[in-house]
């Protein structure tokens, strides 16, 4: 019983609690009109995903001003739906 409420804690931690991963990563494409970036990333631990490139949708298509494909930025990143969806989006000096 004891053991069943420690990783019941652990899983709402790692879903709900904890601060979303930041990401590094590399901007290859940018389509401002559809709010949809593809960005060349790294592992991301909490969401259990290799490195690779994918397409993700901003939030806000606003989001994507200032940046342009080769662009080295961090990202952080959440399943909405069926879908990636980065919240927030910074370049990387
Ligand atoms: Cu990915």
């Amino acid at each position: 019983m004891k053991r069943w409420i420690v990783s019941l804690a652990l899983v709402c931690a790692t879903s709900v609690g904890a601060a979303p991963d930041w990401v590094r990563g590399e901007i290859t494409k940018l389509n401002a009109e559809k709010a949809q970036v593809t960005l060349k990333h790294e592992a991301i631990k909490s969401l259990g995903m290799d490195a690779m490139t994918m397409p993700y949708k901003v939030r806000n298509a606003t989001q994507l001003k200032g940046f342009k494909p080769g662009d080295v930025v961090r990202f952080t990143a959440q399943m909405q739906g069926d879908q990636m969806l980065v919240e927030q989006l910074e370049h990387v000096k």
